[in-house]
């Protein structure tokens, strides 16, 4: 062992397996390289929502068009490294696979950011896509709770239904076990209103866990803990 530690690597990867979804993961909070577990069919291939630059690989398919566009946006504003790949039952609709991945990434995010020390706790952003804007506010507080109002008016866009799209967050506020509120503020166009919001989630998350120089292993809450 070293004395001084690197800084440890905040990252998950797994397989989640229902009769319903067969999904597997790879995440990096800080961007970069996924962890040595990773499910090598993960890695390579060509996929619906994907993109690799010298920080961050970004490989997304869970069957949902729309989804991996969200889950795009939300990895690449995020700054993390995702990959995703689901095989869900498809034929019966789009519910089980959108709330499935969704609790995988919460699951995953949870993992990856390990006791929650030496982090701002809290973030919040304010995302616009052309005529949309949406706000996030975010506390990693190991309380499970999500307010979402979208506003979104379609029945669905592309494949994704739209009444799955906060149902999206809410899953993963429950899996990463953070509190959410996010509230799309206006806008007219529902694929700008949901992509504004998947925006300023991950501009809120970013700000969340990111380090705060001197506050090292020290964990941001009065009660002294984040764990219970
Ligand atoms: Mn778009």
């Amino acid at each position: 062992m070293a004395s001084s530690t690197p800084a440890q690597a905040r990252w998950a990867a797994f397989a989640r397996d229902t009769n319903e979804t067969k999904i597997q993961i790879a995440l990096n909070l800080d961007g970069g390289a996924f962890p040595p577990e990773t499910d090598p069919r993960l890695l390579g291939g060509s996929d619906h929502a994907s993109q690799s630059s010298k920080s961050q690989t970004i490989s997304i398919n869970t069957g949902i068009g729309f989804l991996d566009h969200m889950l795009h946006a939300l990895s690449k504003h995020g700054g993390w490294s995702l990959a995703i790949a689901c095989k869900g039952d498809l034929h019966i609709d789009d519910h089980h696979t959108a709330e499935d991945v969704c609790i995988a990434l919460g699951s995953a995010f949870h993992q990856a950011l390990g006791i929650p020390a030496g982090i701002k706790r809290f973030g919040y952003a304010y995302a616009p896509l052309d005529e949309a804007l949406s706000r996030a506010v975010v506390d990693i507080s190991n309380r499970p709770h999500a307010s979402i109002d979208l506003g979104l008016k379609r029945e669905k866009i592309g494949d994704l239904s739209c009444e799955m799209i906060p149902h999206c967050m809410e899953s993963f506020a429950q899996a990463a076990r953070i509190t959410l509120h996010v509230d799309c503020l206006k806008g007219f166009n529902d694929h700008h209103r949901a992509e504004s919001a998947f925006k300023a989630l991950a501009i809120a998350i970013r700000e969340a866990i990111s380090k705060v120089a001197g506050k090292e292993g020290e964990v941001p809450s009065t009660k002294g803990t984040l764990s219970v």
